[in-house]
This record gives structure tokens, sequence and C-alpha cells, in this order.
């Protein structure tokens, strides 16, 4: 049965985009991926290699038939894996201490304790979904690729996050073009146990849910400028916060020095910010705290075309639409 709150879909305008409304509505999500969900583009370090890709589409395959209320399933990565992994862990977690923000330094040994973080193996999803829980009530999901901006986003305003699985190609281990586990579980994954962090996240998803798709390309663009490429004020000295820098030595040292431009975290300009994917950033944008970020998330959100409000009750797991004109 399908039990609303507040209103029925019947009362939302018949212009109103799609939006999930129940946590099992993100089953729909599983397998339409955008790009590199089952090949690889042409100038991925993976390509070529036969067996990788293979490998790729057995992991993927989880992705691709994960249903709701599931565990995440184990996966027994390989050693050349492990050792890739290894590189990555080793080479970031000697940065973390100069670069990444408070929050994300409080709780990675927290990561080390509880979820087996370490150079010895890759932590399993189901493990690290469970301590996020307890902390934040957010849960991750397998995904098998990019997902549209929009799936992406609506996936936040049930504190969920899609999440890869599989590894970069081990023939360059400080580089991928594409989210992998590592990106995952070293950038974004420590952010997202932290109570404000997690409310922000949350704030840009709910905004999302049935947004026009130019308020969709707002939203994505200030997710790009937080989660992924964020930097907030520390007392006088300016860190780290998203994941594409947290996951990326080069970028994360680059952030913080005197060659890119920093602005103040304004979302109505940031919206309409320009940005490169494939280099660094030329324009960061410095938020003063996670609480003042969802805050003025929420006044741009307030000032966007959608003719309802929602919010979300965590007891039914489902979305409640308010003030429905
Ligand atoms: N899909 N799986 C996945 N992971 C992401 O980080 C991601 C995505 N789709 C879109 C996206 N990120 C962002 O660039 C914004 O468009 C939301
Ligand atoms: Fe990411």
């Amino acid at each position: 049965v399908h039990i609303v709150g507040a209103a029925g879909a019947g009362e939302l305008p018949e212009s109103t985009p799609w939006f999930p409304r129940k946590m099992v509505d993100l089953d729909t999500f599983a397998d339409k991926v955008l790009e590199m969900g089952e090949e690889l583009d042409s100038d991925h370090p993976g390509a070529k290699d036969a067996s990788y890709r293979a490998r790729r589409a057995e992991i993927t395959m989880i992705a691709k038939t994960y249903k709701t209320g599931q565990p995440i399933p184990h996966i027994d990565y390989t050693q050349v894996e492990i050792e890739t992994w290894a590189a990555v862990f080793d080479k970031l977690t000697g940065m973390f201490p100069t670069y990444a923000c408070r929050e994300h330094q409080h709780v990675f040994p927290l990561l080390i304790q509880n979820c087996g973080y370490g150079t010895h193996a890759i932590p399993q999803l189901e493990v690290v979904s469970k301590f996020l829980k307890d902390c934040t009530g957010f849960t991750l999901r397998p995904v098998m690729g990019l997902l549209t901006s929009r799936d992406f986003l609506n996936g936040l305003a049930f504190r969920v996050f899609h999440s890869t699985q599989y590894i970069r190609h081990h023939s360059s281990p400080l580089y991928t073009p594409e989210p992998d586990v590592c990106h995952e579980l070293l950038g974004h994954v420590p952010l997202f146990a932290n109570p404000d962090f997690a409310d922000f996240s949350q704030e840009i998803g709910l905004a999302s849910l049935g947004a026009s798709d130019e308020d969709i390309e707002r939203l994505a663009t200030i997710y790009w400028f937080t989660v992924e490429f964020g930097i907030c004020r520390q007392g006088d000295q300016i860190r780290a916060y998203g994941a594409g820098l947290l996951s990326s030595f080069g970028e994360l040292e680059y952030c913080l020095s005197d060659k890119p431009e920093i602005r103040a975290f304004e979302p109505a300009k940031v919206a309409q910010q320009k940005y490169p994917i494939t280099e660094y950033q030329p324009v960061y944008f410095v938020a003063e705290s996670f609480k003042d970020a969802q805050m003025r998330v929420r006044e741009f959100a307030n000032s966007c075309d959608r003719p309802f409000s929602v919010r979300y009750n965590a007891y039914t797991e489902s979305i409640e639409i308010l003030d429905s004109k």
C-alpha cells in the first residue's frame, strides 16, 4: 500500500517532475546510470583491460539488483585492489592533518576503530553504512556509476548517499576520472558522520524533490561547490571539507594555496558559477560553518519557484508535502 501523509500525489501541480516519496522509490534509480555504468570511456585507465572490465561488471551487478532494506553484499577485494586502496589511503592520510577540516579529522580515527579503515583491507559498504546510521541516520546504497543530478540529489532527501563499490584501475592509483570506492570512503563518508553536515546535505536533497530542471541545475552546482569542492573557515585557517578535494592529493594542496580565487559562500551566486570538471577549480567558496551553510541553502530553496514544500518523516521514511498550493 502507498501511504501518503499530508497530501496525495493528485494535489501537486501536474507539471511537477516525479520524485521519490518513500524510501523504496529509490529502487527505481538502480539501472538509470548516466555513463561508465557498464561501458568505460575510451580515456579511462581501465578501458582496454578486459579483466578490469569484467570485475567492474561483477561489482556493479550488486548495485543493479540491490533493493531497499537489504544488507549491502560483501565484496572479497583482490590483492591488487587492496594495494590500490592502500596507496591512496597512505598518500591521503598523510595530508589530512594539514588540510582536512576538523570534522573530518574527528571522525577518521573512529572509522579506523569501527569500520576497518586501514591499509590492510578495503572497508565494506555495509559496515560503513551501519556506522553512519548510528552517527547521523545517513545510509549508503550501492550504485553502478553516475546517476542524474536529480536522482542523486533526491537520494540525499532520505539521508541516502549513493556510493560506488568498485575501485579505480591499478595502473594509476592516484587518478580516477569518476567516483570510486576510495573517493566515497575517504572523501564523503567521514563528513556524513557529522550531524551538521548531514543536515546540510539533506537540505539540498529536500530542495531537489520535484524541482524544475533549472533549479536542479542550480542545486547540483551548489552541491558541486560544497559537498564535492567545499572549503571552510576554521579559526584563522581555511580547511577542505569537499570530498573531491579530500580524495585528490594534488587538488587538496592546491585549493589551500594562494593560487585559486576564494569567495564567500552565497548560494544564489554559487548557483550561477561555471566550473570545469576535468581540471582543478579556479574558484572555491568558503563556508563559515555547516549550520550557516544549511541556513543559506534553506533560504535559497525558499526563493526557488516550487509551489509546495516538503519535509522528511524519519519514522515512516517518507516525504510529506506541505503548503501545497
Ligand atoms: N552520481 N553516483 C553518483 N555520484 C556522484 O557523486 C554524483 C552522481 N551524479 C551527479 C553528481 N554526483 C553531482 O555532480 C551533481 O550533479 C549532483
Ligand atoms: Fe563525490
